[in-house]
């Protein structure tokens, strides 16, 4: 059985050059779905980078690497008796995929190396990927019988004991950070073709704590916020840009908006460089911390799409996730400076995340917030909920999570709708496949702008009433336009 490790009570060695061989790896993925753009294993890049200077020689093996085309390959990921794995889940069927590079071609890698290596660092992204974690440990060992084996990352962090007992074939699962890593720039010289973007993090922690989410875990149950100096982040865009051509850069972050002045001092940087970036927070920013002048520095610093995290209408759900910094009128605020600032309504230009698939909720509540925001958003992002272990939301239903539907954390995967069960006790009429229909109105509410135009199907225009009426009068009983 691995042992668990930390920071605190591991210290990794160093020496002169070449003292050491490690082998990273990126494990592949098996899931329903993958968004390969703006995915990059960026914790390990920064531990290539640490260990480097430690005097370690470094490989790395990212199975999620994307061709030319920015694809990840994919084949079926098989059952026992060799059929491809399809989850059931009520009325609603998933093809499981195996996404990455196959475990043939991994060995193939393996096989190629100029050395073998003396330690394996193998990262986990989301907890419910631990299979592939799993499965690349036990190929790990079996080329290499005589390497250290670490498994670090999101995963052990969150599901520490799940890891080591899963995990039989790793020596160590290290939880959380390692501190002097975390601030190093991610190593893109491991890659024989260097990806066209780089990730950034500039800050870390979170001063909320809202019940879903597990930025307080991952930052080892502090609210204190860590940052980088922007010169420091502006040195790492620079090397990248001038050494790999680099122009795209994401940022992954807790709450980039946290420390009022950081991020805008970096991309202020950005613009008296002249530099011409394009620039993509996956994840959203806060919208009570985004105004006018942000929002224009923003855009002049190379961010042509702004993310809004909506995620709910009613304010009693917010407060019941412990998220009452964010609220209706916070998010109003924002989208209107967004659109002062210059990013234009109703276009790709502006876009809105809307959590759903959460223990409870109701879909009129949904559809209430998606209706709500859907004709000056240009496009609404469908969230499917996911409980993280290590989250409020997770603790709260681990009974019926672990016990009463007997799941693993595979399982836990949004788009296998977790709390379908949960929801259906209370909703006796719900179906999987309703989800699925309100993921397709959220895509139809998205492409159905015209002339920059929107059906605002709430004002109090002849269209929008007609269209309630018309729809109440097909479905009385459920509908409440
Ligand atoms: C960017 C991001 C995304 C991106 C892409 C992520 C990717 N790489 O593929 C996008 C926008 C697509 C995304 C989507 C989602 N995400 Co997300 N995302 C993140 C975010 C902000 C960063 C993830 C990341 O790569 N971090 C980089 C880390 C690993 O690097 P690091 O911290 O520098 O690494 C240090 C340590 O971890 C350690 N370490 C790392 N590796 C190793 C290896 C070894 C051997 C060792 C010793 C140490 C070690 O050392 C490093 C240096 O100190 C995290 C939050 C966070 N703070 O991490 C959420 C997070 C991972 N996402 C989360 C969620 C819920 C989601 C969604 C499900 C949301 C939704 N409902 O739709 C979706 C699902 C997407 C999917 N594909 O299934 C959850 C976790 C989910 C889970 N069950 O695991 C997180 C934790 C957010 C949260 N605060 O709760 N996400």
């Amino acid at each position: 059985m691995p042992e668990i490790i930390n920071d605190s009570t591991h210290e990794f060695p160093s020496g002169e050059r070449g003292f050491r061989r490690a082998l990273l790896i990126n494990p592949p993925v098996y899931d329903a779905q993958y968004w390969a753009r703006w995915s990059q294993p960026a914790g390990l890049l920064r531990i290539a980078t640490y260990l480097q200077a430690r005097g370690y020689e470094v490989d790395l093996i990212d199975c999620m690497e994307t061709n030319a085309r920015g694809f990840v390959p994919k084949t079926y990921r098989r059952d026992p008796r060799g059929q491809p794995l399809v989850v059931t889940r009520g009325d609603m069927q998933r093809q499981i995929w195996h996404f990455g590079l196959s475990w043939n071609q991994v060995g193939e890698r393996m096989a190629a190396l100029a050395a073998p290596p003396d330690e394996v660092w193998i990262t986990s992204i989301m907890t419910y990927w631990w299979e592939s974690t799993c499965d690349a440990v036990r190929a790990a060992r079996e080329m290499f019988p005589n390497a250290t084996i670490f498994v670090g990352g999101i995963y052990p962090t969150l599901a520490p004991e799940h890891a080591q007992e899963r995990l039989p074939d790793a020596d160590y699962v290290f939880t959380g950070e390692i501190r002097a890593a975390s601030d190093c720039w991610t190593d893109l010289h491991l890659y024989q073709t260097p990806p066209t973007y780089a990730i950034l993090t500039t800050s870390r922690g979170c001063p909320w704590d809202c019940n879903y989410c597990a930025a307080r875990t991952l930052n080892g149950g502090t609210a204190k916020m860590r940052r980088r100096e922007p010169e420091d982040v502006l040195e790492e865009i620079e090397y990248k840009m001038r050494v790999f051509g680099i122009r795209h850069f994401g940022f992954y972050e807790d709450n980039a908006l946290a420390l009022r002045g950081h991020l805008q001092r970096i991309l202020e940087l950005i613009i008296e460089r002249g530099h011409s970036l394009t620039l993509y927070a996956p994840e959203g920013f806060e919208t009570r911390m985004l105004d006018e002048d942000l929002l224009g520095v923003m855009k002049l610093a190379g961010f042509r799409k702004v993310h809004l995290p909506f995620e709910t209408l009613k304010w009693e759900t917010n407060v019941g996730w412990n998220r009452r910094h964010a609220s209706t009128a916070s998010f109003e605020r924002a989208l209107q400076a967004a659109i002062r600032a210059g990013f234009k309504p109703r276009t790709e230009e502006i876009n809105a995340s809307v959590l759903f698939g959460l223990p409870d909720d109701k879909l009129e509540d949904i559809l209430d917030g998606v209706v709500y925001i859907h004709h000056e958003v240009g496009s609404i992002i469908p969230m499917l909920f996911t409980p993280v272990p290590g989250t409020r939301v997770y603790s709260d239903h681990h009974e019926y999570l672990h016990v009463e539907r007997g799941w693993d954390l595979q399982h836990l995967n949004g788009k296998l709708l977790p709390f379908l069960e949960h929801n259906q006790a209370r909703y006796p009429a719900l179906r999987a496949s309703d989800y699925l229909e309100l993921e397709a109105l959220m895509s139809v509410l998205n492409n159905g702008k015209f002339l920059s135009r929107a059906v605002n199907l709430c004002d109090d225009s002849a269209a929008a009433r007609a269209f309630r009426s018309v729809l109440v009068g097909r479905d009385p009983k459920r509908l409440a336009v």
